[in-house]
């Protein structure tokens, strides 16, 4: 049972301690609200973290769908303990969404990242970069899969803009409704493999996991009608065994995607942008006016879109705002830099009343 969830002789020998222990092993499959439902290999059990492991664990050691665990099992009670969480081989990490915005893992030991987004008016180039580099950050490999092919005439063009901005990753555009491009998703999908399901409420993501499964595993509704976005019809995570042996696992569709963490997987996303920046003249070329600047040549010449660069711009302030609160002395380090900034234009506003003074 469990080696259909992906069970391998790697976790067997990571889970010897907890053997040693008395522990059992266990997938998470479902995660909702109220607790978490785990594969072993008796079957299914209906769980929840211990006390121990949730003051222990930072937020994004907590037990997350797709992880792997070991539990307490408790005879005469109905539900599990979930006492650790095994070392994870990729992480699916955003910054929670609240004023506390902590990390968040919203999938834990899955290979294929497929970032789901509508050929429809929702299709947004911006964000897909946001979720390229979360991926790319989790180690899992990313998979665009742009849906609803059948309500266009042409997908042609808006694949190919999705394409220039995915660097490396494929795109693929499928209908869930007419079967075509299923294959190609299929594809990354071979038996013991874990994909996960991300994007926008309504992209047609538990439509797109029905159709792999070829019956109905999970609900689907309707768009709105007036500005075309999803009703947050899926409320919980949950990992389902397609027939043909791979795994897949459907999440709520994101409101917004804060990034946590993720400068590498910016980096890999822009690496147009960053190759570009290397080439300036000056190394803390700032793109607007210094001469040699290599960026602000590739915007003229019409290779680079000046959009993209601002994207960049935006998720690398984005990044460094998330480390200066994460990291006192990074924030400490940045108020110093003001304060002597500070200290310094006053100076020179000083010394310039002198002389406009005398
Ligand atoms: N025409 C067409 N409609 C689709 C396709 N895929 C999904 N839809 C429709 O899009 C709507 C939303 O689909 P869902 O699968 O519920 O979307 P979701 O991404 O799971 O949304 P949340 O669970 O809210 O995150 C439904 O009405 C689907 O029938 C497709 O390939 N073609
Ligand atoms: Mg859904
Ligand atoms: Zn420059």
């Amino acid at each position: 049972m469990l080696t259909q969830y992906g069970w391998s002789p790697e976790l067997q020998d990571l889970f010897k301690p907890y053997a040693a222990d008395g522990f059992v092993p266990g997938r998470i499959v479902v995660q909702h609200r109220g607790g978490y439902r785990l594969i072993t290999e008796d079957g299914e059990v209906d769980a929840r973290a211990s006390g121990t492991l949730l003051r222990s664990a930072a937020d994004d050691e907590r037990p997350a769908a797709g992880d792997w665990v070991a539990i307490e099992a408790r005879p005469g009670e109905t539900t599990a303990l979930v006492r650790h969480v095994l070392p994870r081989k990729t992480a699916f990490i955003r910054k929670a969404s609240g004023p506390r915005g902590g990390a968040q893992v919203v999938a834990a030991n899955v290979d294929v990242a497929f970032l789901v987004a509508s050929l429809n008016a929702d299709l947004n180039l911006r964000r897909l970069e946001r979720y390229l580099a979360t991926a790319y950050e989790s180690g899992a490999d990313p998979v665009v899969v742009l849906t609803k092919v059948d309500l266009m005439d042409d997908p042609s063009e808006a694949v190919a803009e999705v394409e220039a901005i995915a660097i490396g990753a494929p795109v693929l555009a499928v209908s869930s409704k007419t079967g075509q491009g299923l294959d190609a998703v299929a594809a990354h999908l071979p038996p013991g493999r874990t994909a996960v399901l991300l994007g926008s409420s309504g992209a047609g993501k538990s439509t797109l996991l029905n159709a792999l499964a070829g019956e109905e595993r999970m609900a689907t509704a309707e768009i709105r009608e007036d500005d075309a976005r999803g009703r947050h019809t899926t409320t919980h995570r949950e990992l389902v065994l397609l027939p043909s042996g791979g795994l897949i696992l459907d999440t709520p569709g994101m409101r917004e995607l804060g990034l946590w963490d993720a400068g590498a997987g910016v980096s890999t996303v822009f690496e147009d942008v960053e190759h570009l920046a290397g080439q300036c003249r000056f190394g803390d070329c700032t793109h607007t006016r210094e001469p040699g600047c290599a960026v602000r040549e590739a915007i003229e010449a019409g290779v680079l879109p000046v959009e993209r660069l601002r994207a960049y711009e935006k998720l690398q302030a984005e990044l460094a705002y998330e480390r200066r609160r994460s990291d006192p002395q990074a924030a400490k380090d940045n108020r110093r830099l003001w304060a002597s900034r500070h200290k310094a234009a006053r100076a020179w506003i000083k010394q310039k009343r002198g002389i406009d003074d005398g």
